[in-house]
């Protein structure tokens, strides 16, 4: 009973100072800790700037050298952020319509199914990565063949096996992102492209470069994340199937049951801020032009604020946990990573009596004096049939 189990290593360094430290690539990052620290950080978007000069700063492993296009709207700070927000919000909720659940249902049974019908699955690569991409067609509202190309890229588009960020691997989303562009001004159809590419924000049209940095958000943010969520789910439910049991006979826990396993994974470790002035947090001098970072993982484990905060208790009845981020940039695809979340385990419950993890690679971030299991490398896993 041990794979799904993910340690909190942040509790001594939360407890003693309320951050920790971490050196990357020659741009220190101070994390913050606390539940209430985190929030507080992430509300004060003037003295922790998202949508600073340099692009990809924010994020941890920062990403300067791989990439020039700015995310929208995760690198856009108010009040310009809003424009943006309200112009795709309503596009990120298609998941509550009953079509989109119709055809996202469709595709998880499938992949589900698929995995009954095999002695074994390694549930990364032949699993999530390939739900997660062809659930990304409807979000995208784009055919289903698209997700064929985007399963042979592998679990995280700049990333590759032996490099932390890989640019070469990052020029491939671009230019196929470029591609997809022009094909949709030369063709328009009902894609998310083509609502990009025929808005107006602010009275103006949107560049192809504000285009593409909506669209490599979409494919970005919710890549590796959504593929951990799934992946280690079934992890937890392989080792806990009195827990898969009882999502049978006790379907109305459902919804708390799935927030409680985002909290108890993180599948975001954390998100940066650049700080524009000089401040303080946790009593702490933070100079201005230096990065912080919102360690939304340690906060969910902050023992204040969650009893029993190292264990998954489906049914925990408070849980404002800040896996999806907190404030202006709450997560943009949080909507379709809870649909998946709930059909996915509403399949499960209904098909599979029972997994075992045959085999499990952990993946582990490093993060300089912490190391923290975010989801598993590779994992095989035997699905039996209800
Ligand atoms: C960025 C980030 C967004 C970043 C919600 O997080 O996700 C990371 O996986 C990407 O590498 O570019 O999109």
């Amino acid at each position: 009973m041990e794979k799904s189990k993910f340690e909190d290593p942040f509790k001594e360094a939360r407890q003693d100072k309320g951050f920790g430290e971490m050196n990357d690539q020659n741009d220190p990052v101070k994390m913050i800790l606390g539940h209430k620290d985190v929030r507080k950080c992430a509300h004060n978007w003037k003295t922790f700037q998202s949508g600073g000069e340099e692009v990809g700063r924010i994020v941890v492993p920062s990403e300067v050298h791989i990439r020039d296009t700015r995310q929208i709207p995760f690198e856009v700070d108010p009040p310009q952020h809003k424009s943006y927000r309200d112009l795709i919000d309503p596009w990120f909720k298609r998941p509550l319509e009953a079509d989109y659940q119709t055809k996202l249902t469709e595709i998880i049974e499938k992949v589900v199914e698929d995995a009954l019908a095999e002695d074994n699955v390694e549930v990364v690569e032949e699993f999530a990565l390939k739900l997660q991409s062809r659930a990304l067609t409807l979000l995208l509202n784009i055919p289903f063949e698209a997700s064929e190309l985007w399963i042979s890229w592998g679990t995280h588009v700049f990333r590759s096996e032996d490099t932390a960020l890989d640019s070469d691997k990052a020029n491939i989303l671009y230019d196929y992102i470029d591609a997809q562009i022009d094909k949709t001004i030369a063709n328009p159809d009902d894609s998310l492209y083509a609502l990009l590419l025929n808005a107006e924000i602010d009275g103006r049209k949107l560049s192809k470069e504000e285009v593409k940095g909506v669209v490599i958000l979409t494919f970005a943010g919710g890549r590796d994340t959504v593929i951990n969520a799934v992946t280690n789910s079934i992890a937890y439910f392989a080792e806990h199937p009195k827990s898969l049991e009882r999502l049978r006979e006790q379907p109305e826990i459902l919804n708390t049951a799935i927030e409680e396993l985002i909290r108890y994974f993180s599948p975001l470790t954390q998100m940066g801020r650049v700080v524009t002035e000089d401040t303080q947090v946790c009593e702490h001098a933070i100079k201005a032009q230096s990065r912080i970072s919102m360690c939304w993982a340690s906060a969910n484990r902050d023992e204040r604020v969650f009893e029993n905060a190292n264990e998954v208790v489906l049914d925990r009845k408070v849980n404002p946990h800040v896996a999806f981020g907190f404030g202006t940039h709450n997560c943009l695809g949080a909507t379709h990573a809870r649909q998946i979340m709930k059909i996915l385990l509403t399949t499960l419950s209904k098909k599979v009596a029972s997994m075992e993890i045959i085999e499990a690679k952990e993946n582990i971030e490093g993060l300089d004096q912490f190391k923290r299991k975010v989801g598993f490398d590779s994992l095989q896993v035997q699905f039996n049939t209800l």
